[in-house]
């Protein structure tokens, strides 16, 4: 399919030498617990179901987390929030999320996020965001039943409103402002909500809670439907 060879094309990218290097080396230190595991250590390909109606626009993948299996927050703190909230939300078909072989299909929901390598402090600069948004513009036209996008973060959101002025969605940025749980429609229709990252820095410190979480994508869920 067209996003199958999207990602194909997306993993193989090589635009910034500072993610592609930290990647690298990343994989060649690893963490003890995954001595033996072979890293992805790739721009890391988007997930789930081609036909989706829901959008989860991430930051970018964790070191240990995507960047060693490959996969949209399978492996690392952040998955292990996500995957059992989106599990109990009807959008994925198992809660536990460890690799790419591990059976896990995602319905009515597709993930990506706004860079596609895992940076240096989960901080991207505005180089490297800036190089990877061309990725975000072209499978934002191939995922041709969404509807609704769930922004993890102020930077996913600020990514999401700085595509929606290159497509010509929006002729500006003001009026929208980041919070957790707020919603907004854009002029195409496409509706948008925010919510604080899964990162463990928010979960470990009850900044985003479980119940929290579900009601975003709960909601999602009533907003892709209406
Ligand atoms: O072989 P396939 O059914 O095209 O699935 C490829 C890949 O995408 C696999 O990791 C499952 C996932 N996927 C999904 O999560 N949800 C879908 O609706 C279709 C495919």
């Amino acid at each position: 399919t067209a996003l199958d060879d999207f990602n194909v094309r997306m993993s193989a990218c090589e635009r910034c030498s500072r993610l592609r290097e930290h990647c690298t080396n990343v994989a060649a230190v690893r963490r003890r617990a995954y001595a033996t595991w072979e890293y992805w250590a790739r721009p890391v390909p988007s997930f789930g179901d081609p036909n989706a109606r829901v959008l989860i626009l991430g930051l970018a993948p964790g070191a240990h987390g995507s960047n060693r299996t490959g996969r949209p927050f399978t492996g690392d703190g952040s998955g292990d929030f996500l995957y059992p909230v989106l599990h109990e939300a009807g959008f994925a078909s198992q809660p536990k999320a460890t690799s790419r072989e591990d059976g896990m299909r995602l319905n009515d929901l597709w993930i990506c996020s706004v860079v596609r390598c895992a940076p240096p402090g989960n901080k991207p600069t505005p180089e490297e965001l800036r190089n990877c948004a061309p990725w975000l513009d072209e499978e934002m036209t191939l995922l041709k039943n969404l509807r609704v996008v769930v922004c993890l973060g102020r930077i996913a959101f600020d990514g999401l409103l700085a595509w929606a002025k290159r497509a010509d969605v929006l002729s500006s940025r003001g009026g929208y402002d980041f919070a957790h749980g707020a919603e907004f429609e854009l002029p195409n229709g496409l509706r948008v909500i925010t919510s604080y990252h899964p990162s463990l820095q928010n979960t470990n410190t009850g900044k985003l809670t479980k119940p929290m979480f579900l009601s975003v994508f709960k909601r999602a869920r009533v907003l892709a439907e209406s």
